[in-house]
């Protein structure tokens, strides 16, 4: 079902100030930025590696407002890891196959992710306490 882990979101209060840490500490690199309104966040991927579907990145989101689901988590629990989100070859055939063993699809469909992906999370309370994104990227061919 799933193929990699396609990133890892961490919650920040400061964009720059995370991406200089990040690209410092990990020596890695920023693929790619966005504002994605729809999810309420300005987001970077910083590259890890390539794998089966697609690449392997940190994702670092500062929340665009206060009530938006990033802003909640910071007020809540502080900077730290939101979600782990894994790659998937088909993200509909698999919100699907999750949905129907019982776990709660935050999305009824797949929504617009980083880098043109197609996303859809899963509650965390059904998951082990862990918000889970579906990723299937853009070219899911092209690692
Ligand atoms: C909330 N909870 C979490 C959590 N956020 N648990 C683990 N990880 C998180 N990130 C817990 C709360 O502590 C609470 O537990 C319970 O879930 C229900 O919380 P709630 O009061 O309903 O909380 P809300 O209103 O903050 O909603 C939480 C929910 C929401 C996960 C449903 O944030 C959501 O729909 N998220 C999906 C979209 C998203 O996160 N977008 C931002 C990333 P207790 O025990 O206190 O009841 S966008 C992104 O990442 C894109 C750009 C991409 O990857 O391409």
């Amino acid at each position: 079902m799933f193929m990699r882990i396609d990133h890892i979101g961490i919650a920040c209060r400061d964009l720059e100030e995370k991406i200089r840490l990040f690209s410092e500490t990990f020596e890695l690199t920023v693929v790619a930025r966005e504002v994605n309104e729809e999810q309420g966040v300005k987001e970077a991927m910083l590259h890890i590696a390539d794998g089966e579907g697609g690449g392997s990145y940190i994702q670092l989101l500062e929340p665009l407002s206060e009530d938006s689901p990033v802003g909640k988590f910071l007020a809540r629990r502080g900077e730290g890891v939101h979600h782990v989100a894994f790659g998937v070859r088909d993200v509909t055939e698999t919100m699907a196959k999750i949905g129907a063993k019982g776990v709660r699809l935050l999305d009824e469909r797949p929504r617009h992710g980083s880098m043109d992906s197609r996303i859809a999370f899963l509650h965390p309370k059904d998951v082990g306490g862990m918000l889970t994104e579906l990723v299937q990227a853009a070219d899911p061919d092209k690692s």
